[in-house]
């Protein structure tokens, strides 16, 4: 069984066959220029930092056989699963729904919604289409993983004080052991992802586990 010794705050342990990887919202929408993040005002630079990072732990759960999970963060074209609330939010240059250079915001079947090329999934992996922050409201992605006995999950993916932090929060709440790879994710704010990063792993290890991807890589070669 690896052992990531290195993990903050404590060693943590886990099986590729009960373990899943779960990328959330690498999508078009807050990575490129011209979607949601960058209406929001921010710098999307950040996010696009993290790429290859990502890239290579989705390689690494590949082949090791995890169960691998994509999520994105969207709505239907009616938007009837977008309270007013979370879509008047604020004074963005452009709201969810509205026309943008890649389609309409945050809207499912947009080139905008579509997670980007460098992390495309692939045949037998699940992309979960979310309408909240985190990955468990309003989506199956809980009976998913009880299917397939899944008890650890490996969190990546934007942004982390957001639907990063958000589902590994809902995750935790539901009993799963969770682990975030604290290069292969990225907040526009960096100080929010420090933060976040010692939220989590503080008090015992309140929500979870950190660690970073080559201490992960180590542990699974070792
Ligand atoms: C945000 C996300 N920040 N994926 N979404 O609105 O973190």
């Amino acid at each position: 069984m690896p052992i990531l010794a290195c993990a903050l705050p404590s060693p943590f342990a886990f099986e590729a066959r009960t373990t899943a990887l779960v990328v959330i919202d690498m999508q078009r929408d807050f990575i490129e220029p011209g979607g949601f993040g960058a209406a929001l005002g921010n710098d999307v630079s950040l996010l696009n930092a993290i790429v290859p990072d990502v890239a290579r732990l989705l390689r690494h759960a590949r082949e090791h056989g995890w169960f691998v999970v994509h999520t994105r963060e969207s709505h239907a074209a009616d938007l009837s699963d977008c309270p007013p609330a979370k879509r008047l939010r604020g004074r963005p240059s452009a709201r969810i729904g509205d026309e943008g250079p890649m389609g309409r915001i945050l809207v499912r079947g947009e080139p905008g919604n579509a997670i980007i090329d460098a992390l495309v999934p692939v045949g037998g992996e699940l992309v979960i289409d979310k309408p909240g922050k985190g990955a468990f409201y309003a989506t199956r992605l809980g009976e998913a993983l009880a299917q397939r006995g899944i008890t650890h999950l490996v969190f990546a993916g934007v942004t982390t004080e957001v639907c990063v932090q958000t589902s590994m929060r809902e995750a935790n709440d539901r009993g799963y052991d969770c682990l975030l790879i604290e290069d292969a994710t990225a907040s526009y704010f960096p100080a929010f992802k420090e933060a976040t990063l010692a939220m989590i792993r503080s008090q015992g290890g309140i929500v979870g586990w950190t660690a970073s991807l080559s201490q992960l890589l180590e542990s699974e070669t070792s």
